[in-house]
């Protein structure tokens, strides 16, 4: 009897756990929502733009501790213009922008209460974020804030060196837990980021229950706000175990995923902050890279570095307006769509909405493309998108594209392909380049 009544106990703390559990996952209409843009600008911004180096792990390396430490004291990006860096996002067809509020370094762009490494005691004075996060609201961007876990600068985090343990103390994890929930509530109330990118989770002193409650705290200030999967321990899936919302591949593209969200950040150069002469992708690059995001059901966060003075550079700003041109001429294909159902490879790739299948091309390699034929499936209408109509031969297991002797678009021709039916339950179909 006993054991029967501890087992229904057990069952009833269960259920209320689980209960729990779902209540502080994010909507599914608000992750909808974030998945429709596709599209979106990383910026990473500091004093460490002075040096030209990277942001936080230069620290200890090619610059000395004290002299990062100081940087602060002379960042005076004077160029910046909140309206200027939002407008390039706008013009380039993103659709929301996520600054570094707090990157590895610990310095904060904000005007925190909680800590005096902060951009109002810096020559400039000026709150970055929050000039941001206004003129997003103005230009109708939806902004967010990333924010690492670790903080080599703060005295109550216990590593401030990665490179050399012997630099590194006992710490104060509550006290850093409690500073790090009050800028949190503090960035939350104050700029009402759509979204928080959470980064740094790695480090021995962070476990997985500080991960959980700082999600369940998050979701007590704002139970809406998205939460990338960084905040945890586990960054591979999305599962009980992990925290947050979206996966996060870094530096590359992720894989074809229909069930979980993800979004891939990629830099437009090499180094995320600024550095001068950075080699820079190409527009073919860039564009295929976020097709081939879409295609595969992901979002692009695209990231851009500006200079120590504020502004971002002509060539950068100039790459970004021609992925505008061709997504104004293209856009259909790419925001609001899924991804697939081909797999994406390096030849093409497919997104889809209702009764269309919009297939991406990037390169022509003879006069017909051949694909892998739809069971079930078919096609009535197939033309190049704002363009001529195509023809395609099918058989039972190919459709066979013809292609003309140059392709519409030298960086992503589109094709669409209406079908008698919706597009969207077609399992994925796995492809060969
Ligand atoms: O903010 C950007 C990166 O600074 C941050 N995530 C993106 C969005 C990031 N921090 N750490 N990592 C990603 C993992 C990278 C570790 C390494 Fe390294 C940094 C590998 C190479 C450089 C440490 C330093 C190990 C070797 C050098």
């Amino acid at each position: 009897m006993m054991k029967k009544k501890a087992g229904l106990m057990m069952a009833l703390v269960l259920s209320i756990c689980a209960v729990f559990a779902q209540e502080v996952k994010t909507p599914k209409v608000v992750m909808d929502q974030f998945m429709d843009k596709r599209f979106g600008m990383f910026i990473h911004f500091g004093p460490v733009t002075q040096r030209g180096t990277e942001i936080g792990w230069s620290r200890n390396k090619e610059v000395a501790q004290a002299d990062y430490d100081n940087l602060y004291h002379e960042f005076d990006p004077r160029l910046f213009n909140a309206d200027t860096w939002v407008k390039t996002a706008k013009d380039a067809g993103m659709k929301y922008l996520t600054i570094t509020a707090k990157h590895h370094d610990g310095f904060c762009l904000w005007p925190t209460a909680y800590s005096d490494y902060n951009i109002s005691n810096s020559p400039f004075k000026r709150d970055i974020v929050g000039e941001l996060a206004q003129a997003c609201k103005k230009q109708g961007v939806t902004f967010c804030i990333y924010f690492t876990v670790l903080d080599w600068h703060d005295p109550d985090y216990p590593i401030h060196n990665p490179y050399d343990s012997t630099k590194n103390v006992k710490g104060d994890m509550t006290a850093f837990k409690t500073r790090m929930k009050n800028e949190l509530k503090e960035v939350i109330t104050k700029y009402k980021p759509f979204m928080l990118w959470f980064d740094g989770y790695w480090e021995k002193p962070w476990t997985k229950e500080d991960g959980k409650e700082i999600y369940q705290f998050i979701k007590s200030v704002d139970a809406n706000v998205i939460v990338n999967n960084r905040l945890g321990k586990i960054s591979e899936k999305l599962n009980e175990e992990s925290v947050g919302d979206f996966l996060t591949p870094e530096q590359r593209i992720g894989e074809i995923n229909m069930n979980e969200p993800w979004e891939s950040c990629i830099t437009i150069c090499n180094q995320w902050a600024w550095k001068p002469n950075d080699q820079m992708k190409s527009l073919k690059q860039c564009i295929q890279t976020l097709v081939t995001t879409a295609a595969g059901n992901g979002n692009l966060l695209f990231n851009i570095g500006p200079a120590m003075d504020g502004h971002i550079e002509a060539r950068q700003v100039k790459r970004l307006q021609e992925m505008g041109d061709w997504l104004k001429q293209y856009g259909e294909s790419i925001y609001s769509t899924q991804g697939g159902p081909y797999a994406p490879n390096a030849i093409y790739g497919a997104t889809r909405k209702g009764n269309k299948i919009y297939l991406h091309v990037f390169q022509r390699k003879d006069g017909m493309l051949t694909i892998p034929a739809i069971p079930g499936v078919k096609i009535t209408k197939s033309y190049f998108m704002n363009g001529d109509a195509v023809t395609i031969k099918a058989d039972k297991n190919n459709y066979q594209i013809g292609l003309p002797a140059t392709l519409p678009d030298e960086n992503c021709s589109v094709i669409v392909l209406v079908l008698d039916k919706n597009a969207q339950g077609i399992p994925v179909i796995l492809t060969k380049a």
